[in-house]
């Protein structure tokens, strides 16, 4: 009897597995579901705006708002959860979050001197929060009073924003909030015909202000959409791709990250056939794609990070988790660009308008770095070589040039090559000293050693590589 029972679940529960896999596996028999808003392109894009974002690869992301004032403190307590989140952590009612307008008043804020700082730090493209989660803009918004206006520093910070960072040859991205805890109308999920109603007039006034932000600030080059999650706009795939392709066509060249969109399907980022939706996969959020992962390389693509574990607004307290140095953050930008993408680092800086004393030494550090080493970093992409364990290869799109960027030196001061078939290493430099060849040995068929001679360093290095065919 008890034989027969448990075989009966075993029975079950194949046949659970088997309708499991079936499942999972028939976009592989090619069964494709119909999709009506999904990509509005299903290539990358060659356009030279896209092209631009592309060779920037590195750029600065800003967290600034309210929640600067408070950065993590609320009531004589310290919240150790991201600081633009500290209304959901200390449980603060929006009147009494609101309020915080009243005291913002960023007297000592310079966006020159921002703008040279990201500028020195090598960053070529930034992204700001116009509008993060609480709904506060930093732009004066005809579409609501919860803005940069009511506030006693009544002083749009777009526009003089906007103008140092293009100044310093830096693009501009605005990054935009859909969730909005501020906003009557807007709605986490839709449960009834009233709530129907209140999220129709929300997504106007989405469509309002993307429009205003488009019309004040002609000069930005993207949005960068956050706050996506919610059942209410996984509901809305068909607007989504309408509002994508409609501001795409009111500011032509205009990129969007992957995050602001989901299908008819409720499908975020990729359709339900796995394609790509937006400009670039934006999805990767405190984390990068494994070294192994070069299919990535088909999409465009971006890594947001933040220096401590996971503050992005400004928070009082950076000593509760490990906080990433200089070299670190080298190191994931160009894992970054190894596989073809972008690295956006986070800055959040105080309620003052200042940055803090830690941001500015690590930008500075990183800014020495790029300075001697950008060459392989902008304009780079996947080299096509595999991985080794001292570093990471990035090739420019332009030239036969490959650089290897070395943070770990192995003791025998070899690093191992593996090349493709037919080619074979004509030359190794170290970038900052060309007319000095580097002895290449043979270790066996295909792999080629680079020896290096003493180098005590405390920074990650470049070596250049050029390759030639193999003469048969
Ligand atoms: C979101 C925001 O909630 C956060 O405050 C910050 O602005 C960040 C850049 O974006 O946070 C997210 C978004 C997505 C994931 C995790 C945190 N995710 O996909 O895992």
């Amino acid at each position: 009897m008890i034989f027969l029972k448990i075989s009966l679940r075993n029975i079950i529960y194949m046949i659970k597995a088997i309708i499991f896999q079936i499942i999972i596996s028939l976009p592989l028999f090619g069964q494709v579901i119909t999709v009506k808003y999904g990509p509005l392109l299903t290539e990358k894009r060659t356009d030279t705006a896209m092209e631009k974002w592309r060779t920037n690869r590195f750029g600065q992301f800003i967290h600034w708002g309210l929640y600067a004032i408070p950065g993590g403190e609320w009531e004589g307590k310290i919240y150790t959860g991201a600081a633009e989140w500290l209304p959901v952590w200390a449980a603060i009612p929006s009147a009494h979050w609101d309020s915080l307008q009243y005291d913002f008043n960023p007297s000592r804020f310079d966006p020159k001197k921002w703008a040279k700082m990201a500028k020195h730090m090598g960053a070529r493209y930034v992204t700001i929060t116009t509008k993060h989660h609480d709904g506060f803009c930093l732009w004066p918004s005809k579409f609501t009073e919860f803005d940069v206006e009511s506030t006693p520093y009544n002083n749009d910070l777009l526009r003089p924003f906007v103008d140092a960072y293009t100044e310093e040859g830096i693009d501009v991205y605005f990054y935009y909030s859909i969730l909005d805890w501020h906003h009557p109308n807007w709605r986490k999920e839709i449960k009834s015909d009233s709530d129907q109603f209140a999220f129709e007039q929300f997504k106007s006034f989405t469509k309002n202000q993307l429009e205003e932000l488009l019309k004040l600030y002609p000069e930005v080059k993207g949005f960068w959409f956050d706050g996506t999650w919610d059942q209410s706009w996984k509901l809305n795939g068909q607007f989504s791709y309408e509002l994508e392709n409609y501001l795409k066509k009111i500011h032509p060249g205009l990129i969007v990250n992957s995050r602001m969109r989901a299908d008819e399907h409720g499908s975020r980022h990729r359709d339900s056939n796995g394609r790509l939706m937006g400009d670039y996969e934006s999805g990767y959020e405190r984390r990068l794609p494994d070294t192994g992962d070069t299919a990535i390389i088909q999409v465009d693509w971006e890594s947001c990070m933040t220096i401590p574990e996971n503050q992005w607004g400004f928070h009082k307290d950076w000593t509760t988790s490990h906080v990433k140095s200089p070299n670190e953050l080298i190191e994931m930008l160009i894992h970054s660009v190894s596989l073809g993408g972008n690295f956006l680092l986070n800055f959040g800086p105080k309620a003052d308008g200042t940055i803090r004393r830690e941001e500015k030494r690590i930008a500075k550090e990183i800014g020495q770095w790029m300075e001697k080493y950008g060459e392989a970093v902008y304009n780079c992409g996947h080299a096509g070589l595999d991985k080794q364990d001292w570093g990471y290869y990035t090739k420019p799109k332009v030239g036969d040039n490959i650089y290897m960027t070395v943070f770990n030196i192995p003791i025998n001061k070899k690093l191992k090559i593996r090349l493709p078939k037919g080619e074979q290493i004509n030359k190794a430099y170290l970038l900052d000293r060309p007319n000095r060849s580097l002895e290449i040995q043979s270790y066996n068929k295909e792999i080629s050693l680079v020896q290096i001679k003493t180098r005590s360093t405390s920074h990650p290095f470049v070596i250049v590589l050029e390759l030639k065919r193999k003469e048969s």
